[in-house]
């Protein structure tokens, strides 16, 4: 099949999740072509059937913001004329269905129909698809698409909630490939990064307010205080400048290290032993299934998607939003002793296996398949 995956190139999941499902396809035998404004980070362009289509906009003075949309759509209708796209899969709803959506109305007029899949993958419906000024358009364009999927039963719920939605949703969750973390992946040089009595403790995200990395540090200040430990924080973002402040004034600095954009994600997460992630809002928490893949159990808060992910009591603990005790309480539980923390190691990377690329890029495929066929059967 000849499929067209639209998403953000960004160190977002979303963008992540697409790139693996985009690489999956490829080996699958199907040609994958990626249109967006930059390569996405971990594209391997230089695999078997896949392609790069950047989008770029023509800036002009009169704009004050480029039109990014018209110029996706625009190249979409190039593309699926010039390769002969057969679906278009595109990733967060805001503006990526909506370009997709203008697109397939161009096409139609030359006798050109392209089915299109739309993923919702969190705050394109928790949080900015449901601001005022884009809600008639996101409602919209989900509508209209012809197969929409969540990462999520959680965000389905959510989008059934906030939306008028007239259409069914599907709920494919993230994944990952298990067959790169088999158990006996030992290539963990803890020695480089702590002391053998310490706890090596991570957070990994693109640091906005959703994510609550005060918190985290708060968190890690009260472990630390009871079990010997560091702190490792990967990634960057807007909110890392006044956490790393608000670390130096609990005195944390020497025992936190901020490494920034990684991509050493693995490396990191496989001599970790517990991972933070007590974001406000949470569709799903790819970050935290990469962590469990490493076997490495997550404290995590309880919103959204993350139950579903992180199961309480089995592969770490979940808490209400905002409630640092309890997490650091349930972290020192897990840290305290070996045998609790290579039960909880354990049953990290058991869970993690249910959600196995190879469980879950089939249930796309059919899902295309589903597409294209109510399309034979529409003309
Ligand atoms: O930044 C975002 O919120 C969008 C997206 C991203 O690109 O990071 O994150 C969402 O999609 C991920 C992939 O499906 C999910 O794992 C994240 O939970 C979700 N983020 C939120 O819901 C806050």
């Amino acid at each position: 099949m000849k499929i067209a995956i639209v998403c953000y190139p960004t160190f977002g999941g979303s963008g992540v999740v697409a790139t693996m499902l985009g690489t999956a396809l490829a080996k699958r035998d199907h040609e994958v072509h990626f249109i967006t404004y930059h390569q996405p980070v971990r594209l391997d362009l230089l695999a078997r059937n896949i392609y790069f289509h950047e989008v770029s906009v023509e800036e002009y003075p009169l704009f004050h913001y480029q039109p990014y949309d018209l110029a996706l759509s625009s190249k979409l209708v190039n593309v699926v004329q010039e390769y002969g796209i057969e679906l278009l899969h595109v990733h967060y709803a805001i503006p990526h269905a909506y370009a997709g959506y203008m697109a397939q109305q161009m096409l139609k007029e030359q006798g050109i129909e392209l089915p299109m899949v739309t993923t919702l993958h969190g705050t394109d419906i928790t949080l900015v698809g449901n601001h005022p000024v884009y809600k008639p358009s996101v409602t919209f364009s989900i509508n209209n698409s012809n197969i929409v999927t969540s990462v999520s039963d959680s965000l389905k719920q959510d989008t059934l909630e906030l939306f008028d939605i007239r259409t069914s949703i599907e709920v494919v969750p993230n994944f990952i490939d298990m067959s790169r973390y088999s158990e006996e992946f030992k290539d963990c040089d803890r020695s480089m990064m702590a002391f053998p009595q310490e706890r090596i403790i991570t957070h990994l995200s693109n640091m906005r307010p959703v994510k609550r990395i005060q918190d985290v540090v708060s968190i890690f200040e009260k472990i630390s205080k009871e079990i010997p430990s560091i702190l490792i924080m990967v990634g960057d973002g807007p909110e890392r400048a006044a956490a790393e402040e608000y670390a130096k004034k609990l005195g944390l600095q020497l025992k936190i290290k901020w490494v920034g954009n990684s991509t050493e994600i693995d490396r990191i997460l496989c001599f970790t032993d517990l991972f933070l992630l007590p974001s406000e809002k949470e569709s799903f928490g790819l970050a935290a299934l990469e962590a469990m893949a490493n076997k490495t159990p997550v404290i995590s808060s309880n919103t959204g998607g993350l139950p579903e992910v992180n199961e309480n009591g089995v592969t770490g603990y979940t808490s209400d939003v905002g409630n640092v005790e309890e997490m650091a309480l349930n972290a020192i539980k897990i840290l305290k002793d070996d045998d609790t923390l290579s039960i909880f190691k354990t049953s990290a990377y058991n869970k993690a296996q249910e959600f196995d690329i190879h469980k879950i890029v089939p249930q796309y495929e059919e899902l295309y398949h589903k597409a294209i066929y109510s399309k034979h059967n529409n003309d």
